[in-house]
């Protein structure tokens, strides 16, 4: 009896040193906020939340893919309109093998295809509509596009993701569509067809729609035919709202669960919170614990979504760990178009790179399969720099060579030493701060990259501010501050020679914790130039590396060292096709090369009317300049829509249809979305090219457009009609309008 009691006491007093130590902390995924907590008590709570195992693991994979393929890649369209036939889907050589093989080549851990894009076409054969590759020519009919990437995932390491579009614009249009057909909730048996199917793995819900069922019955298939699924992504876009058809989350998240527990459901889900723009922007302040109010996350779009004063507010209920995904396509669009669309370069690529993966975000790149049902070549290549790169920048820590490592505020059982020895489940545990970590080398390195990690699984995030240093010789010189870390920071400078180094958490939630450091010379980014051309027709190409030379071609040949040089602007005449490529250390280093293609010169060109805001005139809409911008006006009372510009092209021109480019400073206010286009060519008589469409996806995604007439026409004059904002604004903005010439 004694021995127990002795024993007892023993694992109590264990108990307690190991809760002084800190490491007993009760954690966990959601915390609720009480009426009375304290503003202390609820950034005490906000330090206690940490990932779920699903959400760490998913963490950790860094960079995924997207694949946007469908009958949208045989069409050229961004968003499909549901009338689609399944005939238009006809890959000549597909291989999901090629796909698995470009993306582990640039270091993608997942990949996540459009099961279903908004046109509801299936690239699996669902039993449940005739809507899919069954009735494609794609094989006879025989094929399956997500049987294939999952089984060349298996073979190749990579996990599998799913996107199936809760939007069905196939399901609104036909006939006897389930997508807003007004049905009533009623109990229903999941899959609905478990009986004659002799399924025994089945789930009941109430309150199932139409659309559910059809909904969940795919889901079901999706889930349990193709092995583990580790992301299921479901978008909030809707290209035809307005049905009044609902969905029910919550039976659709519970069968998840239950049939997949390793699947992280994104966006319109409680797992993975969408970072707020498709342009691959990210915040410079980071936070996965996130203010939930009555279990609901709010928009993902403001820049702060996490700080404390968020967390204060009055109307939060509850604090959840929901970390953000940074979502871009290599292309210009989410679908392939064809080989003018434009192709992101290895830097821009890598730029996003270091900003989400080192910004405390997931990075989900799209992939384009082309008609071919291959990922292009140009792309392909593009991401094998992308791999080597990454691989090449942070293959040697230099701090496995240091000397000594000093560090104030470091209880035993968590001393610096773990911030450094390669496990990500021992930190660095400072008990106060600020706090300081010192690095001494044995001799003096070189390096340009800092690279640090909370132990989110374990201690949450909690940095709010730090500083990196290096000793000059006599006192220590601060390179950069920074404010959150999460998951992983990784900080970029130019290169310093330097024997000591010095990590300082000024700012912090709770005692912060810190799994990993290093720091890299990682390999030297040449910018790529950047061409444009201004209204006179010059060229001008810059690049934001002062060393760098550039040399360009004009002919549509590949740039060398032995190509021109770039000096200054250069006057050309009629269309033009600018590549450009930067150079330094004698042209032993180079960028990637830039393209540009250029219709005719609007050098003739002049608004004939147009209302504008003062300051925002329609001719900054035909200047050759992106960065300025036409915008009717926005004053009370003068707001109104449509709007009009009307341009006189100065000579008579054979045209085949228009250019709009959206503003490009990253709001989207005043952005087009119903237009129509006219052609005149005295500028009384008009002749209407295209009639109200729509350009597809632009709200998200508003980049350059191009539209073809159904033939080509001569005019003189041209006209542009908005006819709806990309949010419902009475007002319309533009960078750029121009025109495509024979
Ligand atoms: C958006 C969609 O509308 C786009 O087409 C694309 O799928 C993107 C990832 O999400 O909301």
């Amino acid at each position: 009896m004694k021995k127990i009691n002795a024993i007892v006491l023993m694992a109590f007093l264990a108990l307690l040193s190991s809760c002084r130590q800190g490491q007993k902390e009760n954690v966990s995924n959601v915390i609720s906020l009480k009426s009375g907590d304290t503003e202390q008590m609820i950034i005490e709570k906000a330090s206690r939340v940490v990932p779920s195992k699903r959400q760490y693991e998913w963490q950790k994979d860094e960079f995924i893919a997207f694949l946007h393929f469908g009958v949208n890649t045989f069409n050229g369209v961004e968003w499909g309109n549901g009338k689609e036939s399944p005939t238009d889907f006809n890959p000549s050589s597909l291989d999901a093998r090629q796909w698995v093989k470009v993306m582990k080549s640039g270091g993608m851990k997942l990949a996540m295809i459009t099961a279903k894009h908004h046109d509801g076409f299936c690239l699996w054969p669902s039993r449940y509509t005739e809507h899919s590759v069954k009735n494609s020519p794609w094989k006879n009919g025989k094929g399956d596009v997500v049987k294939e990437l999952s089984e060349a995932c298996k073979e190749g390491g990579l996990k599998l993701g799913i996107y199936l579009s809760p939007a069905d614009l196939h399901e609104i249009e036909a006939e006897t569509g389930r997508y807003g057909n007004g049905s009533k909730p009623r109990r229903v048996t999941i899959p609905s067809d478990y009986k004659e199917r002799g399924v025994k793995n089945t789930f009941e819900y109430d309150s199932l729609t139409d659309y559910d069922v059809y909904f969940m019955n795919q889901l079901y298939e999706l889930l349990t035919e193709y092995g583990p699924v580790h992301e299921v992504w479901f978008d909030g876009a809707n290209p035809k709202p307005g049905t009044g058809q609902t969905y029910n989350y919550t039976a659709w998240y519970d069968m998840i669960r239950k049939l997949r527990p390793e699947a992280n459901i994104a966006i319109k889900g409680p797992d993975v919170r969408w970072c707020g723009n498709e342009a691959g922007r990210t915040r410079k302040t980071e936070w996965s614990i996130i203010p939930f109010v009555n279990g609901e996350r709010g928009s993902s779009m403001p820049d702060d979504l996490g700080s404390r004063k968020k967390l204060l507010n009055d109307k939060v209920t509850s604090l959840r760990w929901s970390p953000a995904e940074t979502n871009t396509s290599i292309r210009h669009g989410w679908f392939y178009r064809d080989e003018q669309q434009y192709v992101k370069t290895k830097e821009e690529i890598l730029d996003v790179w270091f900003k989400s993966v080192g910004g405390n975000s997931v990075f989900l790149l799209n992939l384009t399969p082309d008609k071919r049902g291959l990922i292009p070549d140009k792309d392909a290549a593009v991401m094998k720099q992308v791999g080597d790169y990454i691989a090449a920048s942070f293959r040697t820590n230099l701090c496995k060579s240091k000397k000594e490592l000093l560090a104030s505020a470091s209880p035993e059982q968590h001393p610096a030493s773990h911030a450094f020895d390669g496990n990500p489940d021992t930190y660095w545990l400072a008990d106060k701060t600020p706090a300081d970590l010192v690095i001494n080398f044995d001799s003096p390195q070189r390096f340009n990259c800092l690279v640090m990690q909370e132990a989110i699984h374990k201690k949450g995030q909690r940095i709010e501010k730090f500083a990196f240093d290096v000793w000059n010789g006599n006192k220590w010189e601060k390179v950069f501050e920074g404010t959150t870390v999460g998951y992983k920071k990784i900080k970029r400078f130019p290169q310093i020679k330097a024997q000591k180094v010095r990590v300082r958490i000024l700012e912090s939630r709770n005692k912060p914790s810190l799994s990993f450091v290093g720091l890299y010379k990682s390999v030297e980014i040449i910018a790529a130039p950047v061409i444009s051309r201004k209204k006179s027709g010059e060229i001008v190409i810059n690049c934001s590396s002062d060393q760098a030379e550039i040399h360009y071609t004009l002919d549509g040949s590949e740039p060398t060292m032995k190509s021109p040089r770039y000096k200054k602007p250069m006057s050309q005449k009629g269309k033009a096709n600018v590549k450009a490529v930067s150079f330094v250390d004698g042209g032993a280093t180079a960028s990637d090369v830039v393209e540009e293609r250029y219709d005719i010169p609007k050098t003739k060109w002049k608004v004939l009317n147009a209302l504008a805001q003062k300051g925002f005139g329609a001719e900054k809409l035909i200047d050759g300049d992106f960065r300025t911008i036409w915008h009717s006006p926005w004053d009370k009372g003068k707001q109104s829509i449509p709007q009009q510009v009307a341009v006189d092209l100065g000579e008579e021109l054979k045209l085949k249809g228009f250019t709009y480019v959206p503003r490009t400073d990253g709001k989207i206010t005043g952005v087009c979305k119903k237009y129509s286009f006219m052609t005149s060519l005295d500028g009384k008589k008009w002749k209407t090219q295209v009639s109200k469409a729509e350009f597809g996806n632009i709200k998200h995604n508003p980049m350059k457009q191009e539209v073809f007439f159904k033939k080509s026409t001569r005019a003189r004059y041209i006209k542009f009609v908005a006819h709806k904002e990309v949010t419902g604004k009475k007002f319309i903005s533009g960078a750029e309008l121009g025109v495509i010439t024979e």
